[in-house]
């Protein structure tokens, strides 16, 4: 593990053949139609001087597959907002985490939390956002699957991400090939990326090493270890997590990343991949 990050980019990798049993994956099959939507950011990122510590989970268990890492999910939410006193001077008006899930989670649903979650941030707040749900390569690409069959590519994703501005400081993204949006799309978020710390996986990966994480992270939050790399050395099992640190000089959780500035206002625009066989409302 390096000592000294120094640069704007650190990843490590442990590389691993991928081996029977339920992973986070998921390979794209069937036909699929696309469909672009708009990626509107309702609230901008002003400061309104209350410095709020906000923890949520984007959680989809995909008929039980992902069940092993909602406990230890919501532990984690619960340590940090319980301790905030630890990471500085925080509001908090929760003490357990939002976690938002789905009898079946679509596009559409996806997009209304991250917009719920951009109504509870702005500039100076602070968010830790826990995403759980397979991901696929597809050809070189990232996507992340919902259970209503749909799925979006990594810059999908990514538009969605840059309307939560500031306030996203850790993600970590509970999927198999989420390396993938790591490695091509959060440099590319720019000013927006250094503010975030982000966590991802390196091809297939087993659910139950993703929870085992878990529990370790949680772990090293019940022992009073605040520092992100503590957390990680803490971490016994750290099979396929990449690390993405954009903190240089300050990956201590208690320490907010660099000056942030506001990006030129307007919507972007993304796609959806549908699959033809099925009819899906995207109310969005
Ligand atoms: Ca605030
Ligand atoms: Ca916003």
């Amino acid at each position: 593990m390096p000592a000294d990050l120094g640069g704007l980019l650190t990843s490590q990798t442990t590389k691993k053949p991928s081996r029977a049993g339920i992973t986070a994956s998921s390979s794209p099959s069937g036909d699929y139609t696309t469909k672009t939507v708009q990626i509107v950011d309702y609230y901008p990122e002003e400061k309104d001087g209350i410095r709020n510590l906000y923890v949520a989970i984007i959680f989809q268990d995909f008929n039980g597959h992902f069940d092993s890492l909602k406990q230890p999910l919501t532990e984690i939410g619960r340590e940090i907002l319980q301790d905030k006193d630890v990471y500085g001077n925080w509001q908090c008006s929760q003490s357990y985490p939002d976690v938002f899930e789905d009898d079946e989670m679509s596009y559409g649903d996806f997009a209304s939390y991250i917009k719920t979650i951009d109504n509870k941030t702005d500039g100076d707040d602070r968010l830790i956002l826990l995403i759980v749900g397979h991901g696929a390569d597809w050809y070189g690409t990232y996507h992340l699957k919902f259970e209503s069959g749909e799925e979006i590519p990594e810059s999908t994703l990514k538009s969605l991400l840059a309307t939560l501005g500031p306030a996203l400081d850790f993600l970590w993204l509970f999927s198999c090939h989420s390396e993938l949006f790591g490695a091509h799309e959060a440099e590319s978020l720019g000013l927006d990326a250094k503010e975030f710390i982000l966590w991802c996986y390196h091809g297939d990966t087993l659910i139950n090493t993703m929870a085992i994480q878990a529990e370790n992270f949680k772990n090293a939050l019940e022992n009073g270890i605040t520092k992100i790399e503590g957390i990680y050395s803490w971490m016994t099992s750290t099979e396929n997590l990449t690390r993405f640190d954009y903190y240089p000089g300050y990956l201590d959780i208690p320490v907010l990343g660099p000056a942030y500035e506001e990006p030129s206002e307007g919507s972007t625009y993304g796609v959806i991949l549908i699959p033809s066989d099925q009819i899906v409302i995207t109310p969005m």
